[in-house]
Formats: structure tokens, sequence, C-alpha cells
């Protein structure tokens, strides 16, 4: 007889224990900078009414999420982005600056109201300047009134990584000419908390018990011991709001099987550990079979950039088990460069049942090639030889109120030029050029993307982008080696049962190719996750369905600033 694996019986069964009504979770958070200790060594964090990471939101699909956005920033605005949810007929509250909304003020308070319409691990972060990798960020969970998973408990887990470096200074110099890089991060943490000057595990090394950390009760860099009882299933929710690294997470002696990827199930399958890139979330079921007099490292390394930084440590705890720190050395994250390996975790990804398929054609196609450049000898990333230079004025309202000098009202070329560009060498020409045009679709059409990597500005590399889209979920249809080949590698797409995802990671000299629909009215970034990146203008924007947005309701609160500021203030008088 066929044995049928834990997994599979658990996610037949279905149960309901919410109530048919939604909820309205309404909170008000005040944004700071406040001294913090997130690798035990001082720092400046943004933080949510005095917590750092950000509190957790915890909602039910269908409920109605109002956050009043207090700034206490002395100096600069901030803007909170609600990664994963779609915006359904709240494009304004996506809290993209200069895409949705204006940054809120020095002392103003800003309200997000919006419907959490699907369940799903999502997160939150800061979207204007480089505040995401100062720490502003959370969980946020939307948990389905008939979960088809069954699990005895759950963890949240937050990877980021974290400078010693502010990130003003990290801005200047990314915008400085020459650029300077502003090198790996210094620590990886989870949930808000890493180790910089000692180690939890040193003495398995040469350092020795002398490079052991001691951590006092309350210490804001202490890990968070993962308490599980025996024989029982836990659902971990990862996600990663990294600025830069891309990470691979371990638990050792328990396998992990991968249900959720960016709030949509996926077909369970079994991995020793998995890779997640910035801007992606997964469910893993994890059941605690292990021997539980024995404690178990949870690993956290980084993949794809040779790493400088150790990895972050937390420990999986059985309850009978005393609070010493696991008796062997934790598992070592697989070599940084093996992208086969990365791939073959991509490659493995699929829809769960029921899930719908793409439409089998879609009627347009962009093909975006990705390109370190300099324009006037500033380091840019661009697409299609733009670099993307957000405008003053939000997109959303110059298209509401027809305000024609706010951007660029070119688009950027849908294609590049395939047999002209080789993307195995530097381009033969580094410079590049600077817009702030969009692309612009009408509502109801397939449009598929496809990502083009190309080698950078010197010496024989391409690097990872993982590439988030606003306001939708898209099926992944394939990765390929290579330039894509147009007309022909379209037949290799994975039409059956490709993941819906909102994030995708384009592996380096390669291509990866995405299928949406246009179905939400707005204004959507669409752009490399990595902040240093999106900083040197790698992202794009699509606006859909233009003609809805002069009639859509958009509170004049997240239009004061630019043009839209001048025509609210003149609005009735000629
Ligand atoms: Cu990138």
């Amino acid at each position: 007889m066929a044995v049928i694996a834990w997994w599979w019986l658990l996610t037949v069964v279905v149960v309901a224990f919410h109530s048919a009504s939604s909820a309205v979770i309404e909170s008000t958070w005040e944004v700071e900078y406040k001294y913090w200790w997130p690798d035990c060594k001082e720092g400046i964090v943004m933080a949510i009414n005095g917590q750092f990471p950000g509190p957790t939101i915890d909602a039910f699909a269908g409920d109605t999420v109002i956050i009043h956005v207090v700034n206490k920033l002395s100096t600069e605005g901030v803007v909170i982005h609600w990664h994963g949810i779609r915006q359904k007929g709240t494009p304004w509250a996506d809290g993209a600056a200069g895409v949705t909304q204006c940054p809120i003020n020095p002392g103003e308070t800003f309200t997000y109201k919006f419907i959490v319409d699907k369940a799903g691990t999502h997160f939150y972060h800061g979207h204007y300047g480089m505040q995401r990798s100062a720490g502003l960020y959370g969980m946020l969970i939307v948990r389905s009134p008939k979960e088809r998973l069954i699990y005895d408990g759950e963890f949240n887990l937050l990877l980021s990584d974290w400078w010693h470096q502010s990130i003003h200074s990290q801005e200047l110099a990314l915008s400085s000419r020459p650029m300077r890089w502003i090198g790996e991060p210094q620590s990886l943490l989870i949930n808000g908390r890493g180790q910089f000057n000692c180690s939890q595990a040193a003495y398995f090394n040469k350092g020795g018990e002398k490079d052991v950390c001691t951590f006092r009760e309350n210490d804001q860099c202490a890990p968070q011991t993962l308490r599980v009882e025996p024989n029982r299933v836990y659902r971990l929710r990862i996600a990663s709001t990294t600025a830069l690294a891309s990470l691979n997470l371990a638990v050792q002696g328990h396998q992990l099987v991968v249900v959720e990827a960016d709030g949509n199930y996926v077909a369970p399958f079994t991995v020793n550990d998995i890779d997640i890139y910035s801007g992606e979330t997964y469910s893993v079921l994890l059941k605690t079979n292990a021997l539980p007099s024995n404690k178990y490292w949870v690993s956290v390394g980084v993949r794809g950039r040779e790493p400088k930084t150790p990895q972050a440590l937390t420990v999986l705890n059985y309850v009978d088990a005393t609070e010493s720190r696991p008796s062997h050395p934790p598992p070592v994250t697989p070599i940084w460069n093996d992208t086969d390996r990365s791939k073959s975790f991509s490659k493995k990804i699929f829809a769960a049942k029921g899930y719908p398929k793409p439409p089998e054609k879609s009627h347009d196609q962009l093909i975006l090639l990705n390109t370190q450049n300099l324009y006037e000898d500033y380091t840019k990333w661009s697409i299609n030889n733009v670099s993307l230079s957000v405008p003053v004025t939000p997109y959303l309202g110059s298209i509401k109120y027809g305000l024609k000098s706010a951007y660029d009202l070119k688009s950027p070329a849908k294609k590049f030029t395939v047999d002209n560009y080789d993307i195995m060498k530097p381009p033969p020409n580094p410079n590049t050029t600077k817009g702030s045009g969009i692309y612009n679709f009408p509502l109801g059409i397939v449009v598929d993307v496809i990502l083009q990597n190309a080698n950078v500005l010197k010496g024989v590399i391409s690097e990872i982008h993982p590439w988030h889209l606003h306001g939708h979920d898209f099926w992944v249809l394939g990765y390929g080696e290579g330039k894509f080949k147009p007309g022909i590698d379209e037949k290799t797409f994975n039409l059956k049962n490709p993941p819906l995802r909102n994030t995708v990671v384009l592996y380096p000299y390669g291509w990866t190719a995405l299928r949406f629909v246009t179905d939400n009215p707005g204004v959507w970034f669409f752009h490399c996750h990595i902040e240093p990146h999106l900083h040197m203008g790698m992202g794009v924007v699509f606006a859909e369905g233009v003609d809805r947005i002069g009639k859509m309701e958009i509170p004049d609160e997240a239009l004061g600033c630019g043009l839209t500021r001048k025509w609210l203030m003149n609005r009735g008088r000629p």
C-alpha cells in the first residue's frame, strides 16, 4: 500500500473557524527614528509605536484595515506599502511614493484604508527613499476563514539585512559620482534580531568560547527561540524584506514542506532548505518529529552574492529541553554561487490544485532588458535603456486630473532590439537615459513580461534581481538561459500549473517570463526589490484602465504635493 505523506492528509481537510462577517482592524501608527540594538550594536531604526520591527497586522480575508500613519520623523516624508495586497479599488492606498501618493509630511497623518481580500502571508514596508532598509517593516498576515492547511501552531519569521551606515549616508553614497557602493550588510536579522560582534555558535569555530554571545534578558538583539512540542505540525510564515541579500533558510534536523508562496498556495513539496529573495514570502510546514531532547538551529545565510555577512541564527527548542544551545554546529548555507541549485528550487514551485490557469494567449508583450549603466557618470540601472526617475507629482494624481506636464508622456520602448545586444558582455555604450514615462494598458487584457538579464558595467558578472509587481498576482510562466528568443521560447511556457506570485527572481544571464491580467484600474509600480537597485532607477510603471482613474475617489490628502497640490488649491477656480 502506498504511504501517503503526512502533509497531504492535512491539506485535504477543510476547517472553518471564522464567522462570515468581516471586521475592521484600525490602528494609529507613529513612525519615528529610535536608537535600537538590532544586532547588539547601537544603531538607528525606523520604529512604529516604539517597536522594531513594526506591529504585526493579523486579519481575516475580507477585513478592512485602517491605519492612521503619523509621521513623527522631524525632517523627512514617509509612506507605507502593503506588499502583496492588491488594493482593488483603492490604488491610492498602495503606499508607493511618487506613484500612488505623496510622501506624508513630517507632523502630518495619513490614513490608509483597504480591504485584505485574499488570505496569505504578507508584509508591509516603507517605500520612500531607502526607508525599508532603515527598518520600516512588519508582518501582515491575512487568514482564511476556510484554511485548507491544518497545523498546531505557527511562527512568523521576518528576515532582513542590516547596515551600520545610516540610510541617508547610503543614499548619498549610491547617488554620488562616482558611485560609492554600500557593500554587503553587517548582519542578517530574524524578526529584527541579529548578532554582529558575537556568534551564538562560536564554540564550533576557531574563535571558540570567547566569541560566544552573551545576552541579558530583554536584549533587543537576543534571538527569539522557537518553542515547539514534539509530534506537532507548525507553520512557519517566512518573509524577506532584505535590502540586498538573497537568503537561504534551513531548520536543522527537519524537513520543510513548502505550501504557500507570496500569498498563494502551491503544490506541496519537501526540501531541506528554502531560497528566499527580497519581496518574497513562503509558508512551510514543519513536523516536530526529531529527537525532542536535542535543540536545533534555524539558520539564515546569504546566497547569490559572495557572503561577507555571518549567518543569522535562532534555536528551535522542544519544550522539554533545557536552555542550552544545540550541541552541533549550525547547518552550512549552500554555496552562494551554485545558481543551478537556486534554479532547481524555483522550478519546483507550481500552483496548488484548484488555482486558475493563465489565459492561453497574451495580447501584449514587453521584453525588458535589465542593464547597469552610466548617466553623466552616475551609476544607474536601466530598463530598455531608461533609468526610472520617479516624478514629484504621483502618477495616480497626474492621470486623474490630466496634468500632462507632470511626467514624460512618451512611453518607454516595449522591447529592446534583441539582435543587437550581447547580454554576455558589458554594454558597448555604457551611457543610458533617465525618464519618467510609463506603460499604458487598457483594462481586461493579458500582458506578458519577459525580464531579460545581462552583464553589468564591468567584469564578467550578472546580478540577481527579484522583481515585484504592485496591485497584482502574476503567473510565472518560466525561466530560461541566455537571451530570450521571441516566437520560440514562448513554446516552453508552463500554461498548465504555473504559480501565482507577486515577486519573481531574474537569474544571472537569463530571462524570466510572467503573465498578468490588467484587472485593476490604477498605477502600479513594477521594480527590482533590491533597495539600492530601485534607488538607482531599476523599475517601470504600469498604468491600467486610465479612463477609470478620472472617476475614482482619491483622498486629496494623498495628492498634496507637486502639480496635484497646485491643482487642488485652485479647484473650482479657473
Ligand atoms: Cu536588482
